[in-house]
């Protein structure tokens, strides 16, 4: 009782005065909670204080380079939901919403809080995801969904042991066993990637998602756990084009397009790598770019990322951050971000990781 409500004390004073409110209004407010948790052990957000935190929570996100939108999150209400199928829908109604065409909308949908009667786990780390397969000759598709893909198939998913398949929406309600849905093809927006001079490059047949929605993070405001919150913005290139497809543990494509761009990559002192490297974010920025998807380069997100620190500061507030995420994983020391420190400091609302339900 005392822990939850000193969390949602906090967070009401604070996101109140944020907003506006008068001191008579959050003192009101609070006794109310205080009174709520006393007789059920916890308390319901209003949509106002939900969508507050919500926003809050992208703010106080230090991987994210992203936060200067934070104020444009468009927080979907989905609490009331308790079944499987429905749920399912809600989840179909966000990929559908937030890619918008290509328009990408950052948006989040909100699932009941866990407590002692009731939970929901999403068991995907994003509700769109390539499966990775164990082969004789290697991983197919995704080594990053190699785990996740075999609790699917043990659920009774059926793969079709493609390089890029979508795999299924696994939704999980009070710890019982899982119900599986296939996600329909006709609602994922997909990007081919080909390079604006290299024509070889789209025999690669490479292609990716249009948006990333994180789905397996705790949403925590005012002490109420969200464990199932899936959160989108758009790409920042770098994230498929220098990570996704070229570390070794993923797709590891840099080799084939080093030797398809004619470089030595015997030697590593040729720096093969790089050049393929850069080649390859060139090509994802130009396929996005050219089907009309959302997507920024790194070097517009650290301006973007600029700009937030300026506000923050404006604000009165502290910009906290990781500067180890925050850097991107090109060029990172063309970006401001390289040359100054940030305080890794979590503040509340904020997105946690939860143990894995598998
Ligand atoms: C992390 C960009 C929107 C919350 C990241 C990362 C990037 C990024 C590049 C690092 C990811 C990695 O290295 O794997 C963006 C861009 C956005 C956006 C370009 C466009 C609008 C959002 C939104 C939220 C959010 C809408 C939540 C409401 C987070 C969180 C992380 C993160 C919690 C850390 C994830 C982790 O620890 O695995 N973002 N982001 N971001 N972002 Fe954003
Ligand atoms: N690197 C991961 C996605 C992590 C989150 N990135 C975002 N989030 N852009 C990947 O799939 O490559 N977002 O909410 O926009």
């Amino acid at each position: 009782m005392n822990l939850i409500f000193q969390e949602a004390e906090a967070f009401i004073r604070s996101s109140y005065l944020e907003m506006g409110k008068t001191e008579d209004e959050i003192n009101s407010r609070i006794m109310d909670i205080q009174k709520e948790i006393e007789e059920t052990n916890t308390y319901e957000h209003t949509l106002e204080e939900l969508e507050i935190g919500a926003k809050q929570a992208w703010r106080n996100s230090n991987r994210c380079i992203g936060r200067l939108f934070w104020d444009s999150l468009r927080v979907i209400d989905q609490r009331h939901l308790r079944d499987e199928e429905q749920i399912n829908q809600a989840l179909r109604d966000h990929i559908q919403f937030a890619t918008n065409g290509g328009a990408i909308i950052p948006t989040i949908t909100i699932f009941k809080p866990a407590d002692d009667k009731f939970s929901i786990r999403l068991w995907n780390h994003q509700l769109l995801r390539y499966a990775g397969y164990e082969t004789e000759h290697g991983i197919v598709g995704d080594p990053a969904s190699v785990e996740f893909t075999k609790v699917c198939q043990e659920l009774g998913w059926k793969g079709s042991l493609g390089s890029f398949d979508i795999l299924p929406q696994v939704i999980q309600v009070n710890g019982q066993q899982p119900a599986w849905f296939e996600t329909p093809a006709s609602i994922v927006k997909e990007v081919p990637i080909h390079h604006p001079d290299f024509e070889w490059f789209s025999e690669l047949n490479l292609k990716w998602y249009a948006v990333p929605i994180i789905s397996d993070m705790c949403l925590e405001i005012g002490g109420i756990k969200y464990s199932a919150a899936p959160f989108n913005g758009w790409y920042m290139g770098t994230e498929i084009g220098a990570r996704n497809f070229a570390d070794e543990g993923r797709y590891n494509m840099l080799p084939q397009i080093g030797k398809m761009m004619g470089l030595d990559i015997k030697r590593d002192a040729t720096l093969w790598k790089d050049r393929a490297l850069v080649e390859l974010n060139v090509a994802v920025l130009h396929s996005f770019k050219e089907a009309g998807v959302s997507i920024v380069d790194h070097h517009n997100a650290a301006k973007q990322f600029k700009h937030f620190e300026e506000k923050e500061t404006a604000c009165g507030r502290n910009t906290t951050g990781d500067w180890t995420w925050l850097i991107p994983p090109v060029s990172p020391a063309t970006t401001h971000i390289f040359h100054r420190p940030y305080r890794n400091q979590k503040v509340k609302p904020n997105f946690f990781y939860q143990k894995k339900p598998y």
